[in-house]
């Protein structure tokens, strides 16, 4: 057996292959396979595998999974129940959460209360959870490797720094394909337009949040939960690079930033080697590549998904649901041709306007909270 077993949620996304590409460079076992419904991606990689156990979420893919593997001796589950059941298998050392969206709240605390080391991709779980999450971590002594790139840099930045107090997150952003652009250049924007990001290839929901900036709004609050920061204490930074991937300042001044070429295998690696650095399948950064490098402040009035954001999370309580949920309707509508890339800003932020807070809330009251602000974005459409 190997040093680390892994139960990977979302492997037929981009980081769930990046990361299948790191446990076959660090020889690493994987016991759990889980996607949404890419059937013959997931064949391939139950092949290659040899997982226990995976889950197809939904179920209508179930039929055709069983058939296409039907010479494996791999057992299939499905739904939300089947994700949970990935995230808390015996077998495994480490869960790898890359699910996309809000979906996985629940399969983050399954993990947690299973005691499995979380690597965690998965910002809505955060975003929406943050409390019930950290708590949770902190009552069964699990720890969680951020995955996302940034907050791969934080944390990194942050090694040997046990107790020295954090004075300031300088967050980098690229500004997606429409940085600089006024509210008018983007009334005709496409589909095609939004999914096509300068610097990082990603899925389509994390790509269109990363054109309205929503990205950076989600990563605002998630660097909030993970390193127990005020919203004053977070400076976004746009950096069209994407070579620094972000960095702290401590109460001297100094500031430590962790740089690489943009391949999320880097921080993917980090996550799941941790505190080890191991050879590693990601890009190598040639700093001569970039001669110079930029740094701006983001355009808070043209993106208002990260004005949204940044006043949810100002605001507390259950709010930052309503924004994570509205946008995650507001995607799915601007992806389906339905509404306007300019309409998901808006929306989200009248989602925010819309909604009372609650401070003190449970797990119910969050999937209620998410299910309502998808249904005022349907109505409102
Ligand atoms: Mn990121």
């Amino acid at each position: 057996m190997s040093e680390k077993v892994i139960s990977i949620l979302g492997s037929t996304g981009s980081i769930g292959t990046q990361a299948l590409e790191v446990c076959q460079a660090q020889g690493f076992e994987v016991c759990g396979l889980a996607a949404n419904r890419s059937v013959s991606k997931l064949e391939e990689q139950i092949r290659l595998f040899h997982p226990k156990k995976v889950c197809i979420y939904d179920e209508s893919c179930y039929e055709d999974l069983k058939q296409r593997v039907a010479d494996c001796s791999v057992e299939i589950v499905t739904g939300m129940d089947g994700l949970c059941e990935l995230a808390s298998m015996d077998e495994a050392t480490t869960v790898l959460n890359s699910v996309v969206g809000m979906i996985g709240l629940q399969p983050t605390l399954a993990a947690i209360e299973a005691k499995k080391d979380l690597a965690l991709a998965n910002k809505e779980t955060l975003v929406t959870g943050g409390k019930l999450v950290l708590n949770a971590a902190k009552q069964n002594n699990v720890p969680i490797y951020p995955v996302d790139s940034e907050h791969s840099a934080i944390f990194q930045s942050l090694q040997g720094n046990e107790g020295n107090k954090i004075e300031k997150i300088l967050l980098t952003a690229s500004g997606g394909p429409f940085y600089g652009k006024t509210r008018e250049e983007l009334q005709s924007v496409t589909v095609a337009q939004a999914l096509n990001h300068p610097n990082w290839s990603m899925g389509a929901k994390i790509t269109t949040d990363s054109a309205t900036l929503m990205n950076k709004g989600l990563e605002f609050i998630e660097a909030m939960w993970l390193f127990d920061l005020q919203p004053d204490q977070i400076e976004i930074v746009v950096h069209r690079e994407s070579v620094i991937h972000s960095a702290v300042e401590f109460e001297d001044h100094a500031v430590i930033a962790q740089l690489g070429a943009p391949d999320m295998k880097i921080p993917i690696q980090y996550a799941l080697t941790y505190p080890a650095r191991k050879p590693c399948p990601g890009k190598r950064l040639n700093i001569f590549d970039y001669p110079t490098l930029s740094f701006a402040k983001p355009d808070e009035e043209t993106f208002r998904c990260l004005k949204a954001c940044k006043e949810a999370i100002r605001q507390g309580g259950i709010l930052p649901t309503v924004v994570n949920g509205a946008n995650e309707q507001a995607v799915a509508l601007f992806l389906d041709g339905k509404i306007s890339f300019l309409d998901i800003g808006d929306l989200v932020w009248s989602a925010l306007q819309s909604f009372d807070n609650l401070d003190h809330f449970t797990l119910q009251d969050i999937l209620e909270t998410d299910q309502k602000a998808r249904a005022y974005i349907r109505d409102l459409v």
